[in-house]
């Protein structure tokens, strides 16, 4: 069957006999799939299904919940927890884990995930998405624990991303690549429209929150200002600039296009560790990045070595084009 036809569906199972596994995974991710589709439906559907707008309710994050932020987490809960190959869950929009209940047979996997991804966006008509991550449930022992989920991103299964713009797309990667699936919303199939994703190792173009500058490190204000210093200034090249503050959609443009992604540590959120979660969010997209052939830090080191202390553990990210994150790791190290 030609790519520009495979279906998600065939993909998976393709992936599954070529490098082996039980099946566990490919169903697993056709249920991923599935609440990708219905959350899809319903961003695509906006105000006519008076889904929008806030509730007075907040996550655990201390952020204001919108409808769609409960709906989406909803919708993950309701098409995968029923499968049998999850253990238990855990979501930025729940305080604790959800171990899959009695009357559901378990799994071999845990999935994390950010149901709705720059949500704040939503109200405004501008592109968000859903995250996710698939680690290994512990083996030898009954229950699962939040001790469970603390595992480095060199411990993913699989990651990836559906993106709610102008098209719908997911894109994922086992460790094999990165492939880019787009919705036919006509058939309700996600079919395979960008096989092996490669981010271009040079960019002219950075992604940061430039109103937060006057808490930057050093190293950071550096970068920046030379690349808005443009030909004029050290790096002798003209730079653009990009922000949507919605992660999933500067992904995607820098897996597209290249480019370089910023959300460091400052002096504002120094305490808190930084603004995006490690396990749900900046976990699934150094796995994809890296797979594209980028590279993804906290400005002092790999994102995906790292450790996790806490279900909802904040980290600083720099992410994107291998030699412009090299170049920001490098003035960090000589700061
Ligand atoms: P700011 C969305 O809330 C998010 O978690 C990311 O998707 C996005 O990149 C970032 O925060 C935007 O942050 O401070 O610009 O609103």
């Amino acid at each position: 069957m030609p790519h520009s036809q495979m279906t998600i569906t065939h993909f998976i199972i393709e992936q599954q006999r070529r490098f082996g596994g039980s099946g566990n995974l490919s169903m697993l991710l056709n249920d991923v799939v599935t609440a990708c589709k219905m959350i899809s439906n319903q961003v695509n559907h906006g105000a006519l299904v008076g889904a929008l707008g806030s509730l007075d309710s907040e996550n655990v994050q201390g952020e204001t919940q919108k409808k769609l932020d409960v709906l989406s987490n909803e919708y993950f809960i309701d098409h995968t927890q029923y499968g049998g190959h999850l253990m238990a869950m855990a979501s930025e929009e729940m305080d604790d884990i959800y171990p899959i209940p009695e009357e559901f047979p378990k799994g071999h996997y845990l999935l994390t995930f950010d149901p709705l991804d720059g949500s704040s966006n939503i109200d405004v008509n501008v592109s968000v998405g859903t995250i996710f991550s698939i680690l290994r449930a512990p083996t030898g022992k009954i229950g699962v624990t939040k001790e469970d989920f603390l595992q480095p991103g060199t411990e993913q299964v699989c990651a990836g991303y559906a993106l709610y713009g102008p098209s719908t797309m997911l894109v994922l990667t086992t460790g094999q690549g990165v492939f880019g699936f787009t919705l036919d919303q006509n058939v309700g199939e996600f079919l395979l429209t960008h096989p092996s994703m490669r981010i271009p190792e040079e960019t002219s173009e950075f992604a940061i929150n430039m109103s937060r500058s006057r808490f930057w490190e050093p190293p950071v204000r550096r970068y920046v200002e030379e690349c808005v210093a443009g030909k004029e200034g050290p790096r002798a090249s003209d730079f653009n600039m990009r922000w949507i503050a919605s992660m999933v959609a500067e992904v995607h443009r820098i897996l597209t296009r290249g480019g370089v992604f910023m959300y460091p540590i400052d002096d504002k959120i120094r305490d808190s560790g930084g603004k995006l979660r490690l396990l749900y969010e900046a976990n699934p997209m150094s796995f994809i990045v890296e797979q594209a052939g980028g590279m993804s830090i906290t400005g002092r080191e790999r994102i995906m070595e790292m450790k996790p202390r806490s279900l909802h553990q904040r980290v600083p990210v720099i992410l994107g084009s291998r030699t412009e994150v090299q170049r920001i790791a490098d003035y960090h190290t000589e700061s």
